[in-house]
């Protein structure tokens, strides 16, 4: 084999951060999460332009695609609203069965997950931890540290989102901070 077949990578690391002409940005103001967070007195009182997160995704297919697989970094920033940790929106699969890694890489947080009967449990994310969410369980992260937390995700290219169900519904429990600890309740 000649060594004009041996090329660099489109993608890679430095620190957490991931670069690559085909990196695609999206970012959630506090305005784009409204109705997420218990107190809704205390999510009026932060500017709803504010930063809570941001990914950086690699999606080499079309959404739908059935056999291709999508990477994320998401850069969730530190926060409460009121009592409850900054978090993502969450979401079940549109394909409910598509299953999911996460890991660590920065920071602290908990990785929180809901069946579809609602039952709720949480892992603890830290750098290096390693989270697999199989089908047919909602996934969402808060930040219960006091530096951005930062995590990696694979995910099936015919995954999709379903946001609806977590919109409507929520999730059964909240992470709080009591006295500086977590709590889920
Ligand atoms: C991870 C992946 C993405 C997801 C993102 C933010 O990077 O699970 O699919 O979009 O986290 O989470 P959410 O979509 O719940 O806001
Ligand atoms: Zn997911």
């Amino acid at each position: 084999m000649s060594t004009s077949n041996i090329i660099n990578p489109a993608l890679f690391f430095a620190d957490d951060n991931l670069i690559g002409d085909k990196v695609e940005k999206s970012v959630r103001r506090m305005k784009d999460l409204k109705g997420i967070f218990q107190d809704e007195a205390a999510f009026l009182q932060i500017q709803e332009e504010k930063l809570v997160y941001e990914v950086s995704s690699f999606l080499p297919v079309k959404e739908g695609t059935p056999g291709g697989l999508y990477f994320g970094i998401t850069y969730l920033y530190p926060g409460k609203v009121g009592d409850e940790y900054f978090m993502t929106k969450g979401h079940f699969h549109a394909n409910i069965d598509r299953a999911e890694f996460y890991w660590g890489l920065k920071g602290e947080g908990m990785l929180i997950f809901m069946d579809e009967q609602r039952k709720v449990w949480a892992e603890r994310m830290f750098p290096g931890s390693l989270h697999y969410i199989p089908g047919g369980i909602a996934h969402r992260v808060a930040n219960t540290g006091n530096q951005m937390l930062s995590f990696g995700a694979c995910w099936p290219s015919d995954a999709g989102h379903n946001y609806e169900e977590i919109a409507q519904n929520g999730f059964a429990c909240r992470l709080v901070d009591r006295n500086g600890v977590p709590n889920l309740i």
